[in-house]
Order: structure tokens, then sequence, then C-alpha cells
């Protein structure tokens, strides 16, 4: 049997398990890659509220990440919640001088609305660990703020080109803003700023009462398939096909507890059949 693809999320625990490090474990396990882990917070949550959270001290994270790397090898690492700018700053220090693939997805809140991104966390985030990313996965709050006051609107409406432009030129990597935040006539676009030109990538809009873990899969899956060696512009429609199959096949649970929730589904839709590589 051929060695697996190795992937990393460093990452929040979700112990709803639809968001964080458990929606990126059931994301790279849908694709056939393996899925090692470094958790930065543990965060007691539902999808309806967060109510607690603990980080790992920065020692604690970055040794997971050491060990991960000395020992496997690893295509592709994606980030996820990284609620300080010490643990900003100790994931960037741990994987510096690596030339692994790098998803950063700016988690600077929940999606039930708590508050993740301190100045001094967004501060680190631009200066010290997006410019080292191959892309970022940022929706339209988490790109304004990364941009902080140095955005120029031009306009009165944000215009999703010319932010992913500004981030873009900000941190000198591609960045994927993505759509979630306004719908158009039933599609979603998201907006990539990759190598100086503009491509959109659009999709259906599947209408769900919680929105809670998609950021995180549909960075994950954009992960998993860089790792197994697709090209940036091939991953993220791929990605989208395959949140719209997860989100289609989605249990809305009662209760107003919606998470999308990505089952373990036994049978992949054609287009993402090949993606498969377990047996
Ligand atoms: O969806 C953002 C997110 C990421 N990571 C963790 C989370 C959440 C949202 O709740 O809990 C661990």
């Amino acid at each position: 049997m051929s060695a697996p693809v190795v992937t990393l999320t460093i990452a929040g625990s979700d112990c709803c398990a639809g968001a964080g490090i458990q929606a990126d474990l059931k994301t790279f396990s849908l694709l056939g890659v393996h899925g090692l882990t470094a958790i930065s917070t543990i965060v007691v949550q539902t999808p309806l509220k967060v109510h607690s959270y603990q980080e790992a001290s920065p020692e604690i994270l970055k040794g997971q990440i050491n060990v991960l790397l000395d020992s496997y090898r690893v295509s592709a690492i994606k980030t996820g919640l990284l609620g300080s700018a010490s643990h900003i700053s100790a994931v960037a220090d741990a994987l510096a001088g690596t030339e692994i693939p790098l998803v950063v997805d700016p988690v600077l809140s929940a999606s039930s609305g708590t508050d993740f991104g301190s100045p001094e966390t967004v501060e680190a985030y631009v200066t010290e660990l997006l410019p080292t990313a191959l892309v970022t996965t940022p929706n339209l709050p988490e790109a304004l703020r990364l941009i902080g006051e140095g955005y120029d609107s031009g306009s009165e409406e944000p215009c999703p080109s010319e932010i992913a432009k500004q981030l873009s030129d900000l941190l000198g990597i591609s960045v994927l803003l993505t759509g979630g935040h306004s719908v158009s006539e039933e599609v979603v676009t998201d907006t990539l700023h990759h190598n100086g030109t503009v491509l959109e990538f659009t999709h259906p809009w599947i209408d769900l009462p919680s929105s809670h873990g998609t950021g995180c899969t549909y960075s994950a899956a954009i992960t998993g398939l860089l790792a197994q060696g697709y090209g940036l512009k091939e991953a993220i429609p791929k990605a989208q096909s395959l949140m719209d199959h997860v989100l289609r096949n989605s249990y809305q649970w009662p209760s107003g507890n919606g998470t999308p929730e990505i089952r373990a589904l036994n049978q992949l839709p054609p287009d993402l059949g090949t993606f498969h590589q377990g047996a």
C-alpha cells in the first residue's frame, strides 16, 4: 500500500464538531488524505454560542507542529483559529524555512459572533504569518479588518475584486475572498486575486440556517487538494464542488442548533470520486 498524502491543520478544537480541527479532519478524510493536527485552542461551544475557551501555551502549540514536521512528509498545511498574537508568532516560528504550501483561514470570529481577533492578533497575522502563506481565505469582514485603515473604498460599496487586490498587494500572496456575505440571485462568488489577476468562482447559494463550519471546511478542502498536487485555480472549483455536495447532504439538527454537519459520505459525486485515493 502506498503512503497516504499528508496534510496538517493548526487550529482550534470545536467540541460540537462542525468547525475547527474536527471539520478539517472530516474534510481531509473525505478527500482521502491523512490529516495531522496541532491544537491551538479548546472551544466550549454549540453552533449557537461559544461558552468559553482555553488556549494551549505557545510552547505546546509549537511542540505539536515541530514533532509532526520532523516525523511526516507533509504536503500542505492550513491554519484555522489562532486566537492570539503569541499563537501566530509560535506558528510563524515553527513554519519558518519550510516550503510547504500554507493556506491561512484568518478566523477572527466564531460564526455565532464571539470575537477572536484583537488588534494585536490582526497585526501579527499581517506582519508575521500571512506573508509566508500561499493563499488566505478571508470573508469580507475579515478581509476589511486585515487591510485596516489603509482600505480605500473608492466607491461607497466595497468591491470584492478591489478588496482582494488591496489585501493581496499588502501581503504579497494570493487572496481568495469568500463571497458568503453577499449573495445575489442565488449565487455566491468567491474572488481570487492571484499573480496579478482576478478570477471569479461562482457557485449556487445553499440557504442553510447555520453557516457554522463552512469556512473551515472550504479551506480544508483547498488544502487537501493542494496536497494532492492540484494548483490553486483547479483546487478552488473542486473545493466548491465538495462544499456543494457536503452542504446538500448535511443534516440540520433540530432545536435551532443548525450545524451543516459533514457526515462521512460513503458515496462521492462522480466528479469528486477521483479525489478519493483510499481503498
Ligand atoms: O468557524 C470558525 C471557527 C474556527 N475554529 C473553531 C471554531 C470556529 C467557530 O466557531 O470554534 C475552533
